[in-house]
C-alpha cells in the first residue's frame, strides 16, 4: 500500500508488582533448649533436621540468625506461632520479622 503511515508501536510491558519480602530472624537466649529449637524450626519453616541445626546453632553463637523470607503476612504469622511455640513451653524464644531491603 502506498504511503501507508505506520503508528509507532512501543510496546509496552505491563509491570508485574513483587511483593516486598521479609526475613523472619531467629533471635538467641540463654534458656531455650537446643533441641526445641531445632524442633520448632522443622515444625514451622518446614526445615529438615541438618537445616534446622545449623541455624540453631548460628543463632546460638552469632546471636541471630535468618530462618527464611516471605510476603509479610507470611512472615509475621509464621514468627508468631513460632514464638508462642517457646512461651508455651515457658521459654523466651523469640523470632522476629524485618523487611529485606
Ligand atoms: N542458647 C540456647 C542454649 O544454649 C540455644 C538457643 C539457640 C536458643 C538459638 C535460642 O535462637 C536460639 N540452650
Amino acid at each position: 500500500m502506498p504511503d501507508t503511515v505506520l503508528k509507532p508501536r512501543t510496546k509496552t510491558r505491563p509491570k508485574t508488582e513483587r511483593p516486598k519480602l521479609y526475613k523472619v530472624i531467629l533471635i538467641n537466649d540463654d534458656f531455650t533448649p537446643r533441641e526445641f529449637v531445632v524442633t520448632v524450626l522443622k515444625a514451622e519453616f518446614k526445615l529438615s533436621e541438618d537445616q534446622a541445626h545449623r541455624v540453631m546453632i548460628t543463632a546460638h553463637t552469632r546471636g541471630v540468625c535468618v530462618v527464611a523470607v516471605f510476603t509479610r503476612d507470611v512472615a509475621e504469622t509464621k514468627a508468631a506461632r513460632a514464638t508462642d511455640a517457646g512461651k508455651a513451653k515457658g521459654y523466651p524464644l523469640l523470632f522476629t520479622t524485618e523487611p529485606e531491603e
